[in-house]
């Protein structure tokens, strides 16, 4: 019988142990368990926010601005309300009225809920339209007649910062110009002397294109207002309904226990569903207003034009090395592009988000970054996209670099990794930016990605194919990222001026199951189930008997939500520290039961038994002990079997994985194809591996989206050019080759059960592996980057700079040629 000390010793305990699974078949951690909630969806049995029906219900539709940047003069609602089963046509003005008119971002700005004055973006939100059925609405949006003071538009954050730009934010007062925000972050003399000094420098722009989260299921919400309780309550499509619900509090005026948000079933969220939208905020006016409840539900294209947009980083990285490849310091500038509003959903405490760690996986000692933003007249931007808060940035920056610098000193990439790498032995580790890594094991990744790729035959196979001149060259791209997530500990960042944390409560019922309440949300990362594997683990219960809940402020504890794939090492904590003080109550209970002493009592993992020091069959089970938690509670326990755990982490925990990409590049077309695809992840102790592996799929997906396709664009006059799914393209099965992934096991000293986030790392660690592939496809012409998305048409230009292209034409005539000597023409 192992202890559960062997099996997870908890932190005080000189920290987790490599992960066992406990195969004690009860879906504890570790366990392949079927995805609970799955049942539901695939039955149509969900319940979005769409879904939800309530009597008298009205809908709204927005009236959106089809200019970027434009005052407005007037709005003539008459014609709107002439439209039989229009209720109310509602604009700033009427917002201003019952001071609903302005709303915070998460990041220290106020947004306009319906514009009052002047539009900043095309398709911002101008007015709403509230009718009795959802095509009633729409006819009346089209019947507001608005008429514009068109203004010059900003598009570009290099145009936005030029003098002569117009302003944009001429509501901020004393605003003059365009500016955003200035970071910094490192030491810049000791940066620019290691740059003077080093053997080899290299240096290289790369723009981190635009890209919309694009969930299945766009945004919406039904307000609700009970007038006689005085209650709003908001059924939206949410990753963190108590932060909503204390940012409408703060909107509204409304006291926040006079508030409850319910986050329904969430069909994906991305990172799109953290800041707060107008809309939701109009659905819950409205209802507020006309006492009846009120339906707002996005189209596609709206959830394209108006909700957050991210990334859209123009950056330049530099590194200095030594003749033989040691990184000496990293430099990087970059320009961001905030869009309208500063509504970026990040830590507000590090306002360019977590860029800050763009040294990566390298012991590298020396690094400076700057960065400088701007407003344009578009959506408000830089909203998190699977990307712990710009840490996607800051990876493809590193990985990027450090190809360009390989290709410089002709070196292997993989080589240049491993010359580099911080040492398991240097954990916990202080990063030059100021980040103390939990702990990592970046060679064993790479070595485990390099094998599973077979990686010394495509360099033989590359090799083969550059000498025989073949029409389609071989790439090998590498990537070999540090995630960082879990936000956080306080001192690090928060939210809306909230310090971060999370909980988790348990109740055991009297007949032995339980219920779990957890404040994060999932949007479809099964945490129904993986919270249920946790308890299950920790009380030796089965994970059928557990129930988990969320979604819900007025029965679930203040929790600030998911995103950061913070679930698992923040509220995923909590359920494991709730779980072990119910342990706790249940040994007096045990003991009482018994017949034994407390201290004779023993809890064994495996069997997930309570029993007598060195008496194994005297043992009962947590659900035999429910009920005498309730009907023969000891004298010295209050009766009832429950806890609750707010974790406030002591630190962010640093997932990491090794990438290897192999794709071939046509060199008539520009094609790209995947040949192989090799994805080793890090995230410690895994809770459901098969879980964890359709994470990765999905995130590699996107990360595919982002390397080869997916840009949100406009022309000059601010129209959105790519604002729907026939121009907006994602990636489908047919673009999606086979994944082969692998893990390595290097638990998180901190964290109660070891466990890490992993969320996010696929999409943050595979634009790097992808884009270095296709570069290392056409290095040996001089090639050092290609901007995304590496459609055909960019690789081709390529391909024709590095003197690589071939002309259709060219192999046309060839095979015409070969026909006529050949003498084989049947013609
Ligand atoms: N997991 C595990 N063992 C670990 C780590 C994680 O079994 N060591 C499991 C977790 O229990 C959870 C899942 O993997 O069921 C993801 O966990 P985690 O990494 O903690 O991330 P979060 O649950 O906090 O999810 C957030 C993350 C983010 S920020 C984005 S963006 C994203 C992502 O998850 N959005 C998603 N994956 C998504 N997947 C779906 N289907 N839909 C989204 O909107
Ligand atoms: Cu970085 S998107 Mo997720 O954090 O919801």
């Amino acid at each position: 019988m192992s202890s559960d000390s062997e099996r997870f010793a908890e932190a005080e305990d000189g920290g987790p142990q490599p992960e066992k699974h406990c195969g004690h078949g009860r879906g504890g951690m570790g366990e392949e368990v079927k995805r609970k909630e799955d049942q539901r969806f695939i039955t149509g049995r969900g319940n979005y926010v769409d879904d939800i029906k309530k009597p008298g219900m009205l809908h709204c539709e927005i009236v959106r601005s089809p200019h970027a940047h434009a005052r407005i003069e007037n709005i003539d609602k008459s014609r709107a309300l002439k439209v039989d089963g229009v209720v109310a046509v509602l604009t700033a003005e009427d917002l201003l009225e019952h001071d609903l008119a302005t709303m915070p971002t998460l990041m220290d700005d106020t947004q306009d809920v319906l514009v009052n004055d002047k539009v900043k973006f095309q398709s911002q939100e101008v007015a709403a339209v509230i009718a009795t059925d959802r095509y009633t609405a729409k006819d009346g949006a089209q019947k507001v007649v608005v008429d514009y003071d068109v203004l010059d538009p900003v598009i570009g954050a290099d145009k936005a910062l030029e003098d002569d730009a117009p302003v944009i934010r001429d509501d901020i007062e004393g605003k003059e110009d365009n500016h955003c925000l200035d970071w910094e972050t490192g030491d810049e003399e000791a940066t620019a002397k290691a740059f003077e000094e080093a053997d080899v420098t290299v240096k290289e722009d790369m723009l981190y294109q635009r890209l919309h989260p694009a969930p299945i299921e766009t945004c919406g919400a039904v307000g609700d207002y009970d007038p006689g309780k005085d209650k709003l309550t908001v059924h939206m499509t949410s990753q963190a309904p108590h932060i909503h619900r204390t940012l409408f509090a703060q909107v509204s005026g409304i006291p926040e226990h006079k508030i409850r948000i319910v986050s329904p079933d969430v069909g994906g969220g991305f990172g799109n569903k953290v800041p707060i939208y107008p809309g939701y905020v109009v659905a819950a006016a409205a209802s507020y207003v006309l006492e009846e409840p009120v339906k707002w539900v996005e189209e596609r294209s709206e959830n394209i034009q108006s909700t957050g947009f991210a990334r859209d980083y123009d950056m330049t990285g530099e590194i200095a090395a030594t003749e033989d490849g040691e990184i000496q310091a990293v430099r990087t500038d970059v320009l961001a592009d905030h869009g309208a509003f500063n509504a970026v959903a990040q830590p507000s405490k590090f306002p360019a988000g977590f860029f800050n760690i763009f040294t990566g996986s390298y012991d590298i000692d020396t690094a400076y970054g700057t960065l400088t933003a701007a407003y344009t007249n578009t959506a408000p931007g830089g909203v998190a996209y699977r990307c712990s808060f710009r840490v996607t940035e800051a990876v493809y920056l590193i990985e990027r670099m450090v190809k360009v610098l390989a290709d410089e000193l002709d070196m292997d990439p993989a080589e240049v990794r491993r010359k580099n790498f911080i040492q398991p032995e240097q954990f916990p580790y202080e990063s030059a930016t100021g980040w103390n890594y939990d702990s990592g094991d970046y060679e064993k990744a790479l070595d485990k990605a390099l094998e599973m790729a077979d990686y010394d035959h495509y360099r033989e196979e590359q090799q083969r194919r550059i000498e025989e001149d073949a029409d389609k060259l071989l790439g090998i791209g590498v990537s070999s990222f540090t995630e960082v997530v879990g936000a956080g500990p306080g001192q690090s960042c928060d939210i809306a001026g909230v310090e971060m944390f999370d909980s988790a409560e348990i109740r055991v019922h009297p007949t032995g199951n339980a219920t779990v309440r957890v404040g994060v949300q999932t949007q479809g990362q099964g945490h129904e189930t993986t919270f249920a594997q946790i308890v299950a683990e920790e009380l030796g219960m089965d994970v059928d008997d557990i129930t988990v809940e969320h979604g819900d402020t007025d029965t679930d504890p203040y929790g600030l939500g998911t995103y950061g794939s913070r679930s698992t090492p923040v509220a995923g904590a909590a359920a494991a520290v709730a779980s072990r003080k119910v342990r706790e109550k249940a040994k007096a209970i045990a003991a009482n039961e018994l017949e034994a002493a407390e201290e004779d009592i023993d809890w064994d993992r495996e069997s997930g038994q309570f029993h007598v020091t060195g008496a194994p069959d005297r043992s009962i089970s947590i659900t035999e002990i429910a009920a005498g938690a309730y009907m023969n509670h000891p004298k010295s326990e209050e009766p009832g079997l429950e806890a609750i755990n707010y974790y406030d982490p002591p630190e962010m925990t640093y997932p990491f994985g090794s990438y290897i990409v192999v794709v071939e590049v046509d060199r008539e077309t520009g094609e790209v194809e995947f040949e192989k695809f090799v994805a080793v992840d890090d995230c410690g102790n895994r809770i459901n591996p098969m879980i964890i592996e359709g994470q990765i799929h999905g995130g590699l997906a996107q990360g595919i989206g982002t390397a080869m396709l997916e840009h949100v664009t406009f022309d000059d006059n601010g129209n959105v050019t790519g604002g729907d799914f026939m121009n907006y393209l994602l990636p489908t099965s047919m673009e999606i080759p086979e994944f082969e992934t692998g893990h390595t096991v290097t638990p998180s000293p901190h964290h109660p059960i070891g466990a890490k986030g992993v969320g996010e790392s696929p999409t943050v660690g595979s634009p790097p592996a992808i884009v270095n592939a296709v570069v290392d496809a056409m290095s040996h012409g001089g090639i050092s980057h290609v901007e995304m998305p590496m459609t055909p048409d960019t690789v081709w230009e390529k391909l024709d700079e590095a003197g690589l292209s071939m002309d259709p034409a060219d192999n046309v005539s060839l095979e015409f040629d070969d026909q006529q000597s050949g003498g084989t023409a049947d013609d």
